[in-house]
């Protein structure tokens, strides 16, 4: 099989790096800027329509998004095993996607930094912790019974989530209510696959 990530570690594409680090993944990493030219250019849209990293292409299939790739990747490489970070069973399955949509659309429009842009400043800014607060709100209600997401174990769910509350956007919010929240991301940072992806890629 052939892999390709495309997209620098400085930006979401630091998501797939560490989902290939926890599958043990081998795979060409080509770390192009999201300003880069020629993401918009024929070759790559056939890749990503949407000219955003990060993107795969793995054995010639395209994707984008990057909670999609992880799903994917996930899926394809790590649903067996002892501990699988793909849960299989269907309604174990439906959670992992339930919290992923729940990321993306009640937690990534709040934390984002995209550019060096504040997000926390403006007309929208009151709005805008008041939401993330209330996601996180939310997320604390369920970590305070349990110490993963969906089954026993950490699986995709938490990764997904997780990968959008990376400490670059959690250090920029008052995290003290979120106490369960803040025990389970450093749970889910401090994995071996999160340190080495760190240590390889956000010098
Ligand atoms: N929802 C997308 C967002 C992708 C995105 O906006 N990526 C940025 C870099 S972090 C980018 O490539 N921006 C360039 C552009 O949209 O023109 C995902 O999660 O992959």
């Amino acid at each position: 099989m052939a892999l390709t990530i495309f997209g620098s570690p400085r930006s979401r594409t630091m998501r797939t790096l560490w989902m290939a680090e926890e599958l043990g993944l081998d795979y060409e990493h080509v770390p192009i800027a999201w300003d880069d030219p020629w993401l918009k250019a024929a070759e790559f849209l056939q890749i990503n329509p949407a000219g955003a990293v990060p993107a795969i292409d793995h054995d010639g299939f395209g994707l984008g998004e990057s909670l999609a790739i992880n799903l994917y990747l996930a899926k394809m490489f790590g649903s067996g095993g002892e501990a699988p970070l793909y849960p299989t069973e269907p309604k174990a399955e439906a959670q992992a996607w339930q919290w992923t949509l729940f990321a993306q659309a009640h937690l990534e429009p709040w934390v984002r930094r995209d550019g060096g842009q504040p997000v926390y400043e403006g007309p929208m800014s009151e709005f805008a912790l008041t939401e993330a607060h209330n996601a996180l709100t939310r997320l604390d209600t369920t970590l305070a019974q349990r110490e993963w997401l969906v089954g026993d174990g950490f699986s995709v769910a938490d990764f997904n989530v997780a990968c959008v509350l990376s400490p670059s956007r959690t250090n920029s919010l008052d995290m003290t209510a979120h106490q369960p929240t803040v025990a389970w991301l450093s749970r889910c940072y401090g994995r071996p696959a999160a340190i080495a992806a760190r240590s390889k890629f956000a010098g």
